[in-house]
Formats: C-alpha cells, structure tokens, sequence
C-alpha cells in the first residue's frame, strides 16, 4: 500500500497536478521535487536545500533513476548512516535518460541505464570508470553477471536489478493465461481489450516485442523487418489505451486496462493489491534487460561527489539492503550474497527468476548503431499517427 501511496504521489508530482510540499509528503516525493526543479542547476539547487535548512553534514547525491525502482526507506537509512541526502528523480526510459544527459543535465552521480544503453554510453564518454577497490561489498555478486558483454569486467558499472519485459493480464478476463504476444499484436484478439491495453512508452521495448511476435531478433537493424513490426503496431494502435511506463500498474489496478506490456517487478507489485492481476512471459519469448549503476564522468570529476557516491553504491551493494530493496520491488536481484534476505516467494517464482526453459527465450535487446536513427523515424510514425 505505502509503495502505491509513494508512487501516485510522484505521478502526481510530475504531471503537475498536485503541489507536493509540506511535512507530510513522504520523502522521496520531496526528493522528487527538489530534483524536478532544477538538477541542471546544481549550484542553484544546493543553495535552495540549505536556506530550507535540509542540508546535511554529508552533502547530497543525485540519483537518476527509474519509477518504482528503489524502497523509499533506504534513502532515509542511508541518510541516517552517513549523513548523505539522496535526491531522486525519474526517467521513463533509456532514450529520455540518455536525452537528459545529451541536452547537458550534469547534476547527475549515479545513473541507471540498462545494458545496451551502457554500451552506448561508455562508446560515447559519457560513463566514468568505476574503481573497484573503493567498494567493499565487490565481492557479493553473481559470477553470471560480472563480466558482463555490455560492460566487460564491470569496467564502469554494478549491475542492479534485472528482469524481463512481459504481459500483465487479470485472471477475472481468463481461464488459461494469455501466453502470447498475440493477443496484444494481433487485431482480431487485441479487439476483445480494444481501449484496455497499455504499451510501454518505450521505443526498443515496443519494437522489442513486435519483433519477437514476429519471430524476429528483438534487436534487429533490418529496415524492412522493422517495417514490418511498425505496421503490426499501427495496426493495432486504435486498440491502445495508452504507451505508459511509470503508471502503468495503477491502470491495471483501478482496472482501466486489462492487459498491459510491463515490466516483470512492477506487476508483481500490483499483485500485491489485487491478487487476480498476473505476469507471464509469452511463448515466443520475451525482452530480458540489466539495470546498472554508474557513475556519469561529470560527478568524476568531482571527489567529493566521487566520495559520496562509492558509499551511496557499496550501501545498495550490501547483502541485507541488495535484500531489503528486492523484496520491496519484486525483481530479480544480482547480488547472491543477499539471497539469504530474499523472501522465499520471490526466489521460487519463475517469472522473477525464470527456469532454464523461460530464459533460453529470453533475448537482450542490443546496440543499434546507425539503425537509431530508423528506429526513432518509425516510433515517430507511431506515436503520431
Ligand atoms: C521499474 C522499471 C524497470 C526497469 N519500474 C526496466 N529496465
């Protein structure tokens, strides 16, 4: 209930139809605030906090990160452990974090970019190497993901979080659970939801699934096989309710949607308030994705920032917080040291550590190169018509 509180909050906050001020505002809706007003103009911003008189001893860190994608007490426990104040503020995917940073934002320390767009980003400077002998609790993660091919060795990120990109549907709506992309692409079935459906406001995600409906790579560059997956979307767009990524799971709970492409953690999360709502990884497969933290160059260059966020990255590293933060968000953590905290129900679902039937379906999403630019044409096409 307090995670649905907190996010409505902060949807609020950010359409701007609420002023979130005042004692009683959770934290992390303050965190948002102050972060929304001008993380561009940290000088500005750090000024502000101290006049509030909320600056603390340990200073602040800004954290840019997706919805829903850590527990709100951590920064409070953080803050009480160290002195350090985090600020967060939210991104509704890659390609707007990334445009965030191109446009010039450098308040920005710990970023949290899934694995091709770290690829990317360290292609193109924009990530600072991450000093492994600075973090304590290195030695906690899974071998599978140390090495990772978007970011060999961990090179300049700690992976995070990871998870899969599938369908979230109400048991009320059906007998067997809907294990195909086709009842979303296909628009003889997408007709029985027609107005009920939610897509991810999510270039590569949308595509991603089109494609492998398709029976495609989820991350090709072929022009024509992606003109193939933007017909198929056009195709079935007068069914869709919206392209949501942050609120999506609060549309299938006050039932204005019934199916829902998401994100496996935020579902399962909504399960949490109404047990008919489900996940399921479609037969054809499904995206599989690894959120990281890394350090932007801009903080880098900075030590006292740098100081603030090697503690800010060995806290959320540690094995009972690694726990804490997992049970709160339901996805899938990399960190084996804090299995023993990880609630039994979490560690035995499939769909949030999939079997390895599920993951030989499971496809990252790659590096695009050139073809960027023929995906950001067709999304426009898409979003536009
Ligand atoms: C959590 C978002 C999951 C991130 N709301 C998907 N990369």
């Amino acid at each position: 209930m307090k995670k649905i509180i907190i996010s409505t909050l902060i949807i609020l906050f950010v359409i701007g139809v609420a002023a979130c001020s005042g004692d009683d505002v959770p934290e992390a809706t303050k965190a948002v605030d102050t972060a929304e007003a001008g993380v561009e103009e940290a000088e500005v911003e750090e000024a502000e906090v101290e006049e509030a008189g909320g600056e603390e001893e340990g200073g602040t860190l800004y954290f840019y990160t997706w919805s829903e994608y850590i527990d709100p007490d951590i920064f409070t426990q953080f803050e009480e452990e160290t002195g350090i104040r985090v600020v967060e503020d939210i991104f509704g995917s890659n390609e707007d974090l990334y445009a965030k940073l191109v446009a010039g934002a450098t308040g920005y320390d710990v970023i949290v970019p899934s694995d091709y767009m770290v690829a990317m980003m360290i292609e193109e400077g924009m990530l600072a190497e991450l000093d492994q002998s600075r973090l304590e609790t290195i030695g906690n993660l899974d071998p599978t993901f140390t090495n990772p091919p978007f970011d060999p060795n961990m090179e300049h990120c700690l992976p995070y979080f990871w998870g899969t990109t599938g369908i979230g549907f109400n048991w009320e709506d059906w007998e067997e659970a809907p294990d195909s992309w086709a009842y979303i692409f296909d628009p003889e079935l997408a007709q029985n939801f027609s107005g009920q459906i939610s897509l991810l406001d999510d270039m590569r995600e949308v595509f991603g699934a089109a494609l492998i409906y398709l029976g495609y790579s989820a991350g090709t560059t072929d022009e024509a096989e992606l003109a193939e997956a933007r017909d198929l979307i056009l195709g079935i767009k007068e069914h869709i309710y919206s392209f949501e990524s942050d609120t999506y799971e609060d549309l299938m709970l006050t039932g204005e949607t019934r199916l829902s492409q998401g994100w496996s953690g935020d579902i399962f999360v909504a399960q949490g308030e109404d047990e008919n709502i489900d996940y399921i990884i479609p037969s054809e497969g499904a995206v599989m994705w690894v959120d990281n933290l890394c350090i932007t160059v801009d903080a880098a260059a900075d030590p006292e920032r740098l100081d603030r966020i090697y503690k800010w990255l060995d806290y959320l590293n540690r094995p009972d917080i690694a726990a804490q933060n997992t049970n709160w968000v339901w996805y899938a953590s990399p960190n084996a040291a804090a299995e023993d905290g990880i609630l039994e129900e979490i560690l035995s679902y499939p769909a949030i550590y999939p079997d390895e039937e599920t993951f030989a379906r499971l496809q990252y999403l790659g590096t695009l190169g050139d073809a960027t630019e023929i995906y950001s044409r067709m999304w426009t096409e898409i979003k536009t018509e």
